[in-house]
């Protein structure tokens, strides 16, 4: 190839690549805290949905328990790696103990995230008595890490 053309294409690879690296810790930090909202958004209304049919307020349906639950449990692995460094300023509601307390934090969103596969499961099977039981015990692991870590609004 001749070198001049060769340069086109470099600099042409490099235009394409930048965004990538052009972009400032502030914004990443930024980007991390919408990315893990938007996945605690979905994931609460999809989990409202379960929760309100395990509540009764809606009638069980195993097959739209099963699609909102399906959603919820890969909702439920989003959020938690947006947790970035720095992302612990800006439009937030996450404490600063989730950083100092990775460790903890993060067996907390485990236990949701087991607890949220166990009502998929529960759907998928159709058995009343162990869904509710499930969505129990992911509502209160919703609720033991929103105690902890995010602030009160
Ligand atoms: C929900 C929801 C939560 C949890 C929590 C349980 O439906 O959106 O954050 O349950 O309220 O206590």
């Amino acid at each position: 190839m001749k070198p001049v053309r060769m340069s086109l294409l470099c600099a042409a690879a490099i235009a394409l690549a930048l965004p990538a690296f052009a972009q400032s810790p502030a914004k990443a930090q930024e980007m991390a805290i919408k990315y893990r909202q938007a996945a605690f958004t979905l994931m609460g209304a999809h989990f409202g949905a379960l929760a309100a049919m395990a509540k009764g307020k809606v009638p069980f349906d195993a097959k739209v328990a099963t699609d909102n639950a399906n959603l919820a449990v890969q909702l439920s692995r989003l959020p938690f790696s947006h947790f970035i460094p720095g992302s612990d300023k800006g439009h937030t509601a996450a404490l600063p103990k989730i950083w100092t307390e990775k460790d903890k934090f993060e067996a907390k969103a485990k236990t949701m995230q087991d607890a949220m596969v166990k009502v998929d499961e529960a759907a998928k099977a159709g058995n009343l008595e162990a869904f509710k039981s499930a969505v129990g015990e992911t509502g209160k692991a919703c609720k033991s890490c929103h105690d902890d870590y995010r602030k009160e609004s």
